[in-house]
């Protein structure tokens, strides 16, 4: 199964994440846009994990004692490659979510757990394979929401499309 830790955000700060996906929609030539409900955050990307180690993943995600906190997003940005580049809306640095994503790691890897050691940079990915037709003029207009739990995501293609589904829930204290 291929699972990733992550959170998730409640339909009102998703369709804010829309408005900058649909701005840059305008200026693209090409685009795979991420779809509202595949809208998230991942805190870690385990890959494939056999079914009867899910369980060892809840219990690390357990562990976690942090409190809920508050997030904000003001501003996009965009990882490059030669042809193309993927867009992301960037959670502002917070060391609640530092802490937090620490704690998270810390505890996968004492439970043996491998996950993706790239640099952690807070994103939600809006738009892969991007290719612009033009500069984009986006505005973003500073806006946050309350991060009161973390989850275990399940990834799957189905029909050519990607699929995330919840396998479970972690609400974070407070
Ligand atoms: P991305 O949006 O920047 O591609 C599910 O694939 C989630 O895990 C995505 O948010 C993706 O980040 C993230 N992820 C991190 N490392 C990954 C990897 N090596 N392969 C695929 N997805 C990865």
């Amino acid at each position: 199964m291929r699972l990733f830790v992550a959170i998730e955000f409640d339909e009102k700060t998703k369709s804010k994440m829309i408005d900058v996906q649909d701005q840059l929609r305008a200026a693209v030539l090409h685009g795979n846009f991420s779809r509202p409900e595949n809208l998230h955050l991942t805190l870690a990307f385990l890959g494939e994990v056999p079914e009867e180690r899910v369980g060892g993943i809840i219990r690390a995600m357990d562990r976690i004692s942090s409190r809920a906190f508050d997030a904000q997003f003001s501003r996009i940005g965009q990882f490059r490659s030669e042809r193309d580049s993927l867009w992301w809306i960037g959670m502002r640095e917070n060391p609640c979510l530092t802490a937090m994503r620490a704690a998270l790691t810390e505890y996968l890897t004492e439970a043996g757990y491998q996950y993706d050691k790239k640099r952690f940079r807070p994103h939600i990915t809006i738009a892969r394979q991007v290719v612009l037709a033009s500069r984009p003029e986006i505005k973003i207009k500073p806006f946050g929401t309350r991060v009161s739990s973390i989850s275990l995501m399940l990834s799957e293609r189905i029909d050519g499309k990607l699929k995330y589904t919840e396998l479970y829930r972690k609400k974070l204290e407070g």
